[in-house]
């Protein structure tokens, strides 16, 4: 049978970051990995979230990881951050492990060879093994499960609570029948064994949450923050409203956000949740417990604008991990 790669080089890395091919040899705090695939989406909706990755590591103007003060190329430089008078990610060690080898999805296949979601939890599982946190950047919506099936063998992580930002539930039984896409992702990740609360940040009644998925979404105790809720209460208490958990996992679909700041998605909302909304929220999530793994997904650079939503995205991870990653220096 023809040897297989499970990941695949890229050109450009997350905010400069040294490459790491070869899984074996990865030593990082931080392991990003992108994931271009869209194979969860209904083919009307628009396409080319497969992108996304693409678009997030050529923005230009986000952290730049080799950097630094005097001209000097310091590794892990940070920055310096005027409302906490504190360095960011300053010696936080990252690498950007490329793509996931997404193949075609249909057609003859050996017996022993992996689906593409199959190989996204082979690589984190390495990723998780090598000691370090993976940020996976989509791709569509499906990848939170395949990243959770791969927390299976580190009990080390268990129980698993999830942040969950989006526009919408993710809360359907399946497709028409068919499981493991873009919309059903919270219902598979509730449904492993070692996932345990959930809350749902942006969800809004105008997504078609049909009544049915609401009502299983609340029988398993979902904590829905609906953006009207996010507006009433505060950020300070939607922080509080997120469970204290051993281990958290955080999932950000970018459509919870309203459209004018994130135009390069696919379902385009109004009356959602702003860009500061998200940013402070993943910065107060790190009090509530360990955060052990990040995946954002929704970037369409083709329907983009001047890159504002990679400029969204790139910023969220930066801002995400400096609150879950305190300086070493
Ligand atoms: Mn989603």
């Amino acid at each position: 049978m023809q040897e297989i790669r499970n990941i695949v080089p890229i050109r450009g890395t997350v905010f400069g970051s040294p490459e790491c091919s070869n899984l074996d040899e990865l030593s990082a705090d931080i392991a990003f990995l992108g994931f271009p695939y869209e194979q969860g989406c209904m083919t009307a909706l628009p396409s080319g979230k497969k992108w996304g990755a693409k678009g997030i590591r050529h923005d230009e103007k986000g952290y730049k990881y080799q950097g630094g003060s005097g001209g000097k190329d310091e590794e892990a430089c940070g920055w310096f951050d005027i409302d906490t008078g504190t360095w960011q990610l300053r010696g936080v060690t990252m690498a950007d492990c490329g793509d996931v080898n997404v193949l075609p999805a249909e057609g003859e296949r050996n017996s022993d060879s992996m689906t593409n979601c199959d190989r996204l939890t082979e690589v984190v599982n390495k990723i998780l093994d090598r000691g370090a946190f993976p940020v996976v950047m989509g791709g569509d919506h499906t990848q939170p499960y395949p990243i959770l099936k791969a927390y299976g063998d580190f009990t080390k992580f268990h129980p698993i609570d999830i942040v969950h930002f989006d526009s919408h539930h993710d809360f359907w039984d399946s497709i028409g029948g068919a499981k493991i896409n873009d919309a059903d992702c919270i219902t598979r990740c509730s449904e492993l064994p070692f996932v345990d609360h959930i809350t749902s940040i942006g969800i809004n009644s105008r997504s078609r949450m049909g009544q049915k998925d609401y009502d299983a979404a609340i029988a398993y105790g979902v904590n829905i923050i609906t953006p009207d809720r996010f507006k009433r209460i505060g950020v300070t208490e939607v922080i509080e409203s997120i469970p204290k958990a051993n281990n958290i996992y955080v999932t950000v679909d970018i459509d919870c956000m309203n459209c004018f700041e994130v135009p390069g998605i696919s379902g385009r909302e109004c009356g959602a949740l702003s860009y500061l909304d998200v940013e402070q929220t993943l910065k107060g999530i790190p009090m509530r417990g360990n955060v052990i793994g990040f995946d954002i997904t929704g970037l369409i650079p083709d329907r983009d604008f001047n890159g504002i939503t990679a400029r969204v995205c790139n910023n969220l991870i930066a801002e995400a991990l400096a609150a879950i990653f305190p300086s070493k220096r």
